[in-house]
C-alpha cells in the first residue's frame, strides 16, 4: 500500500500536531485554464497612503521622503512599553483564571518607497535592504532588556485582512515568548538535546537528497514544501547553516535570502497569474534570558489560495474544530512551484507551460 495516495495524517515536529491528508479528493487540482489577471493601473505614490514618503499618518507625524526602507512605531501598538509589570495569582475555581500584563513594542515597516510594489517585482538589491531593516530592528528591539521574543511578519493581500497595498510588514517584540514560536523552539531543543544535531539541520539534508519537496535552493538558502504542510502551498524558508537568528547571517547568506524570497515572491505570483496574498513570518532565537539550544531559523509561507487567484482555502468547520487538513499533497505542491518559470507574468520572457 502506498500511504501517499490515500487519507493520511502527518506528524509537523516543529509543533508535534499533525495534519490530514486526503490526496484522493483532488487528482489535478490545478486542471482547467488560468486567466491572466492583469492588475488595474496602480500609482507608484498614493498620497492618500499613510505609508507612502511624505504622507501624514494618524496622530499627525508626517513620514520622511524615505528612499529605500522606512520603519516607524506603530501608532495603533498592540502591546506598550511602560504597561506596569504584574501578575495577578491565579483566581477561580482551583486557579483556573489567569492573568498577566505585557509589555512590548510594534513596529510597522516599509519595504520601498514605491507604493503599488510587491517583493515579487523588487530586485534582489532592493529587497537585500529589507533583509538588513528586518536584522537592525531584530538586534535593536532584541537587546531591550525586557524583550523576549521579535516577531517579524508580513500580511499581504486583501484576502489575508491587509489593510494597505503599500509593501510593509510589521514586527511585534515583548516580553513574553509566544505559543507558536515557544512549541518550536522547545521541540528543536528537543530534538538537539536527544540527538546532538539541529532538527532542520537534519530535516533539510534529507529534503535536499530527496528532492521531492524542494522548490528552490541557493549555496545558502532553500525553499520547501515541508512534509507536515498545512497550507496548499505552504512553503519554509531556512538555511542550510544552523544559523540561530537574522543576526547571525554573514553578507553572503543576507544577499543569498533576498534572491530566494524574490525568486520565491515571482514563483507565487505566477501560480496563479495573480499577485499572491500570504502571511508570512520569520521565527528565530528568543531574544531573553531563556535561550533555548538547536534554534535554526526559518521563515514560513502561509498562502491561503487553493485553485486559483479566487478560490481560497478556508481553515474552518472540520480544521477549526479538529485538525488541519489538505487536499493536494505537499509533493504535488512542490512539484507544481518548482516547475514555474522565474520570470515574472507581467514581465517579458515569461511563458507559462
Ligand atoms: P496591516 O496592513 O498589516 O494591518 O498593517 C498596517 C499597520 O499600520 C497597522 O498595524 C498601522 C496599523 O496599526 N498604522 C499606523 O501605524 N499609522 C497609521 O497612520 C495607520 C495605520
Ligand atoms: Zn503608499
Amino acid at each position: 500500500m502506498d500511504i501517499p495516495d490515500y487519507p493520511h495524517r502527518r506528524h509537523n515536529p516543529l509543533t508535534d500536531e499533525w495534519v490530514k491528508v486526503s490526496p484522493h479528493r483532488t487528482k489535478r487540482p490545478w486542471q482547467g485554464q488560468q486567466e491572466r489577471r492583469d492588475e488595474e493601473e496602480i500609482p507608484s505614490h498614493d498620497p492618500k497612503c499613510y505609508l507612502c514618503p511624505g504622507s501624514s499618518r494618524s496622530g499627525g507625524v508626517k513620514n520622511p521622503d524615505y528612499t529605500s526602507t522606512f520603519a516607524f512605531d506603530n501608532d495603533f501598538p498592540a502591546l506598550l512599553p511602560d504597561t506596569p509589570a504584574g501578575e495577578q495569582d491565579a483566581s477561580g475555581p482551583q486557579g483556573l483564571l489567569k492573568m498577566r500584563s505585557e509589555r512590548g513594542r510594534c513596529r510597522v515597516i516599509c519595504f520601498s518607497p514605491r507604493h503599488n510594489l510587491t517583493m515579487a517585482r523588487m530586485n534582489s538589491q532592493e529587497i537585500l535592504k529589507v533583509v538588513q531593516l528586518w536584522r537592525e530592528e531584530y538586534l535593536t528591539l532584541g537587546s531591550e532588556s525586557y524583550i523576549s521574543h521579535v516577531q517579524i511578519f508580513e500580511n499581504r493581500g486583501e484576502v489575508m485582512g491587509c489593510s494597505n497595498r503599500h509593501p510593509h510588514g510589521q514586527i511585534w517584540a515583548e516580553e513574553l515568548i509566544p505559543d507558536i514560536p515557544l512549541k518550536e523552539l522547545t521541540q528543536q531543543e528537543h530534538y538537539y538535546l536527544q540527538h546532538g544535531s539541529g532538527m532542520l539541520e537534519d530535516y533539510l539534508s534529507y529534503e535536499t537528497e530527496q528532492g521531492s519537496r524542494m522548490v528552490y535552493a541557493n549555496s545558502s538558502w532553500a525553499v520547501v514544501v515541508p512534509y507536515w504542510a498545512t497550507w496548499p502551498f505552504e512553503v519554509m524558508v531556512l538555511p542550510y547553516r544552523r544559523a540561530a537568528s537574522l543576526a547571525e547571517l554573514t553578507d553572503r547568506e543576507q544577499t543569498e535570502l533576498a534572491e530566494a524570497l524574490r525568486v520565491l515572491c515571482i514563483k507565487y505570483d505566477n501560480l496563479f497569474l495573480t499577485s499572491f496574498p500570504y502571511s508570512m513570518g520569520i521565527h528565530q532565537a528568543a531574544t531573553g534570558d531563556r535561550q533555548f539550544q538547536g534554534t535554526h531559523m526559518h521563515l514560513h509561507y502561509y498562502p491561503p489560495l487553493l485553485r486559483s487567484a479566487e478560490i481560497k482555502k478556508f481553515m474552518v468547520g472540520y480544521e477549526m474544530m479538529a485538525m488541519a487538513q489538505r487536499d493536494i499533497t505537499p509533493e504535488q505542491s512542490a512539484r507544481r512551484l518548482a516547475e514555474l518559470p522565474e520570470i515574472h507574468y507581467t514581465q517579458e520572457g515569461f511563458h507559462a507551460d
